[in-house]
């Protein structure tokens, strides 16, 4: 099974005080028997919480997934992945754990502005904080872990992974919207993998 899309408000303020939780409902597919795909999100108004996890399918599955794999050899099909995000007024932390990848290998990961699509270059480029004027971006000076969000990792001896990335400072509302698997690290190299996440903003005070 690849993904059902569940999103979900909690009853409950979690995150915070005071806040009005919004959001809410079932949209998409209800989650089947043995489903491991899905996105939580809470809301609140000065806190953003979303975690998504998919197994990986390759772009043309006769079950979508929202996470695409463009190389079966690295991302092999049915291999899994999870992403939480974390913002709140001290910035924001965004989480990637896998499972079923290569062992060994380092992959180069990041957070892409766009969609994942039928083809690799669907995600457009890397989310900015500064935003390079010029694309693609390749100025050290923007291509960083500093100003982009690079979840790197090497696949442990079971094929597991993980990494995780905090910034002060929080996305624009609808730049940020999948988490690109590279095959080599260092910010650039061919895109293996793509898994399309609900990054969220806190609400504009
Ligand atoms: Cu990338």
């Amino acid at each position: 099974m690849a993904a059902g899309i569940l999103v979900g408000a909690v009853a409950a303020a979690v995150l915070s005080t005071g806040g009005g939780v919004t959001g809410g409902g079932v949209q998409g597919g209800v989650p089947g028997d043995g489903a491991t795909g899905g996105v939580t999100t809470r809301s609140a108004a000065d806190a953003y919480w979303m975690r998504a996890e998919a197994t990986f399918a390759p772009p043309m599955a006769l079950i979508p997934s929202p996470a695409v794999t463009y190389d079966m050899g690295l991302v092999p099909a049915a291999s899994w992945i999870q992403v939480e995000q974390r913002s709140d007024a001290a910035g924001t932390t965004v989480t990637a754990r896998v499972r079923g990848l290569r062992p060994g290998h380092a992959y180069g990961v990041h957070v892409h502005r766009k969609p994942c699509g039928a083809t690799p270059d669907a995600a457009g480029g890397h989310y900015q904080h500064r935003v390079d004027p010029v694309r693609p971006s390749k100025d050290p000076a923007y291509l960083n872990s500093d100003n982009e969000v690079w979840l790197d990792f090497t696949a442990a001896a079971d094929g597991s992974g993980s990494a995780w990335a905090h910034h002060r400072w929080g996305f624009r509302p609808g730049e940020a919207a999948s988490v690109v698997l590279h095959r080599e690290q260092g910010g650039a190299g061919d895109r293996v993998a793509c898994f399309t996440v609900p990054f969220g903003s806190l609400p504009v005070a």
